[in-house]
């Protein structure tokens, strides 16, 4: 069985929603306390130089980190939750899939860790950060149709980044002002039966 480790309410939900759309059972290891020094770091850092989550081990002991990658490898089985390959909308999976990890994932890496990069200035880069981020969230609802997902009836494996990432900084009263069509997805998403345990466990119903 796969060995995902993560924590509750962090991007390791991400990966557990999408094991969980696509019935692919996993063993969620908490390794809670992993981004300060100490013993869950130390795990982590064995199997994962950035010491990050989600990582996923897979059964033959490969290591899979980085959400995206995880998404492509899960799709190359369940090729269902994708826009069909040759069509507009599947460029667009790719682009805004690797948008979000490329351009909103690093400004948590940098704002929720600002003491790591300025000693001095870590609250001015972490404000600075959720301006930025705040940005970035206002270009992707130019993205989105009428609904009910990303791409339309299709629910795609890039929806399950919303219901997770509205719950972080700015938070979901700043989504549901500034960005109601992309809300609007994540609720969607909320509504879901089968992914209902795994959104309850990580806060994000
Ligand atoms: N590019 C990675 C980003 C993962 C990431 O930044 N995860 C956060 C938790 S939500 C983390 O592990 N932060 C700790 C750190 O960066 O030290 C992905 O898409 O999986």
């Amino acid at each position: 069985m796969y060995k995902l480790y993560g924590v509750s309410s962090f991007g390791s939900a991400i990966t557990e929603l999408m094991l969980t759309l696509v019935e692919e059972p996993y063993k969620f290891i908490d390794v809670d306390g992993f981004d300060t020094a100490g013993p869950m770091r130390d795990r982590l850092l064995e199997i994962n130089p950035l010491a990050q989550v989600p990582t996923l081990v897979l059964e033959n002991g490969e290591v899979l980190t980085e959400s995206a990658a995880i998404a492509l490898w899960i799709l190359d089985r369940h090729p269902q939750y994708a826009p069909p390959i040759g069509t507009p909308e599947r460029q667009q999976f790719y682009r805004l899939l690797i948008w979000i990890v490329a351009n909103v994932y690093p400004t948590f890496t940098y704002g929720d860790y600002g003491e790591r990069w300025v000693e001095e200035e870590a609250t001015v880069l972490t404000e600075n950060l959720y301006r930025y981020r705040e940005s970035l969230w206002l270009w992707f609802e130019t993205q989105l149709g009428a609904g009910p997902y990303i791409f339309g009836e299709r629910l795609t494996l890039l929806d399950l980044y919303l219901p997770a990432m509205t719950r972080w900084r700015p938070r979901q009263a700043w989504f549901d002002q500034h960005t109601p069509k992309l809300a609007a997805v994540a609720n969607q998403v909320r509504a879901l039966p089968q992914l209902n345990k795994v959104l309850g466990r990580n806060g994000m119903l």
